[in-house]
């Protein structure tokens, strides 16, 4: 069997309901998916739950539940709101599950008999948020004799760890992790953010504590249940454990072609993990991609803050497609943004509902009034030089930048073909010739329709909904004739049907 693109997103604790923030991650890599599938490619798409460790363990205890209850409901709460937003992943593992466990507590063994892991003792402190291990250094006292988590997003109260502890020799892969870097410049993603990482690994790596005897909500040590395994080893091996069968690692999914991660995690993923991966001898994944953060009307989201948006919230003021197509236009991937609802609103208004809405309205209702009704097929269709750029071209382009994750980019050129087709309009005029030239109304009419029809297949991926509304305005019956994924993104329609007519896409909001 042939390797399918496999893509995960990172998974999220169950310790509360999610934001905007595991929304973006998550669309983004439906998005990928999509497109990928969209292209013939067969895709596997892992999501999923870290339900183990201090954190869930400490907020079930105060809400007076088992951490197995608790990780249930939030965990179900996840699973609604993908389907809500119309994510359409492959798997989804939840860290408790048995799959996962067996998996986990192999990989241990297997590293404590080769060495790779062994018996010591941790004195340090711990984060319980980050779910993070600090040294004195890292974390020095402040004025107040307190230690605070390095993390400046965090600054929470560290605790004072001081137990037996299994630690995994992070120390001696340094050199083959440099190296991998070197051999695979595309491994570090986006390239930006490569030098942190190399600074931080050519500083020289220390041992990592992998165990802790006082969190009792964890997968037992094998051969010694008196320790659980430190979460983040737990949880990192997911991406392992949800694509193994009887005989190890499915050779059709592994390597990952791409481990979608934020930017705060991006040390466990490129640095941690593929060190996990070299001591069992399991080739790297090809990419790490690390993107950045989500501020809310400048504010950093937080429980003190109490400011967390859940999605829905969004979606039922501007619809599902809009909110997908906002959080990947809006900045690069890699970089900082903040959700408004002023600038969600500004974009709905003036991409959504203006630059498209209004295009495939006006396209439709010419078409209805000035020809009847009648579509382009693929016998009388027009050539589509009027525009600047070969569509065929386009495609090309979108391509090489959505396989970059450049999806706000990938964006930025499918609207400016969208202005390109509302300037054709404005110049042409048809209304004004439908009289004296039905010919060439005609022309420009089924040239409109033939192009949109090619927008409806570029946007698919982000935005399905509304791509399925736009073909079925269009005559791109997918059913019961229907077209493949490759011939609906070409342009093509079964040549059926007569233009329908439809409310707007987008109504505009105040
Ligand atoms: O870190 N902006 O889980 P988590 C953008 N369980 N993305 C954000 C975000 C924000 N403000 N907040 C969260 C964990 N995210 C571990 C991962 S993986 C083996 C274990 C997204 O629930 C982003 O993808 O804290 C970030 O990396 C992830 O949610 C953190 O989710």
């Amino acid at each position: 069997m042939s390797k399918k693109y496999y893509l995960t997103t990172p998974l999220y604790y169950v310790n509360a309901a999610p934001h905007i923030g595991h929304a973006y991650t998550t669309v983004a890599a439906d998005v990928l998916a999509r497109f990928m599938r969209q292209r013939g490619k067969a895709v596997h798409f892992l999501t999923g739950t870290d339900e183990h460790g201090a954190k869930i363990e400490k907020v079930a205890q105060e809400a007076g539940a088992s951490p197995q209850a608790y990780a249930d409901e939030i965990s179900a709460q996840f699973r609604e709101l993908w389907s809500h937003l119309d994510v359409h992943y492959d798997d989804f593992i939840r860290t408790t599950e048995e799959r996962h466990i067996d998996v986990v507590q192999r990989v241990f063994k297997a590293l404590f008999d080769k060495g790779d892991i062994y018996k010591g003792s941790y004195e340090g402190f711990y984060c319980v948020s980050d779910e993070t291990y600090w040294t004195k250094t890292e974390a020095p006292e402040d004025a107040k004799g307190r230690r605070l988590c390095p993390n400046p997003e965090c600054r929470r109260p560290l605790e004072t760890v001081q137990e037996d502890s299994y630690f995994f020799r992070l120390s001696r892969y340094q050199g083959k992790l440099l190296a991998l870097y070197r051999d695979n410049p595309g491994f570090l993603m986006p390239s930006s953010r490569a030098p942190e990482i190399l600074r931080f690994v050519e500083a020289g790596l220390q041992d990592i504590s992998v165990s802790r005897t006082k969190v009792k909500w964890g997968i037992p040590v094998p051969g010694d249940e008196g320790h659980t395994i430190y979460v983040w080893f737990d949880a990192l091996l997911n991406y392992v454990s949800a694509v193994s069968g009887d005989s190890g690692l499915l050779p059709e999914l592994w390597p990952a072609d791409v481990h979608i991660v934020g930017k705060e995690i991006y040390r466990f993923h490129a640095v941690i993990w593929p060190a996990m991966l070299m001591a069992l001898g399991v080739q790297a994944p090809r990419r790490v991609f690390a993107h950045g953060w989500w501020t809310i009307e400048g504010e950093k989201m937080s429980k003190s803050r109490g400011n967390f948006i859940h999605p829905s919230q969004i979606t039922k003021e501007f619809g599902i497609d809009a909110f997908r197509y906002f959080l990947l236009r809006e900045m690069p991937f890699g970089n900082d943004g903040d959700f408004s609802r002023e600038s969600m609103r500004k974009r709905y208004n003036a991409e959504l509902a203006n630059d498209l809405g209004n295009l495939v309205n006006r396209t439709v209702d010419m078409v209805d009034r000035f020809l009847g009704g009648e579509l382009p097929t693929k016998e009388n269709s027009v050539p589509l030089s009027f525009l600047k750029t070969d569509p065929n071209q386009i495609d090309e382009v979108l391509a090489n930048s959505i396989e970059a994750l450049g999806f706000s980019s990938a964006l930025a050129t499918i609207w400016s073909v969208i202005g390109e087709l509302n300037a054709y309009i404005n110049a042409e005029a048809p209304w004004k010739i439908a009289k004296t030239d039905p010919e060439r109304t005609r022309q420009v009419l089924f040239g409109l329709v033939q192009a949109l029809r090619r927008v409806a297949g570029w946007i698919e991926p982000f935005m399905p909904q509304t791509a399925a509304k736009i073909q079925s305005q269009l005559g791109v019956r997918r059913f019961p004739a229907p077209l493949s994924a490759e011939e609906v993104l070409a342009g093509a329609s079964t040549g059926t049907g007569k233009i329908q007519k439809a409310p707007p896409l987008f109504p505009r909001k105040p």
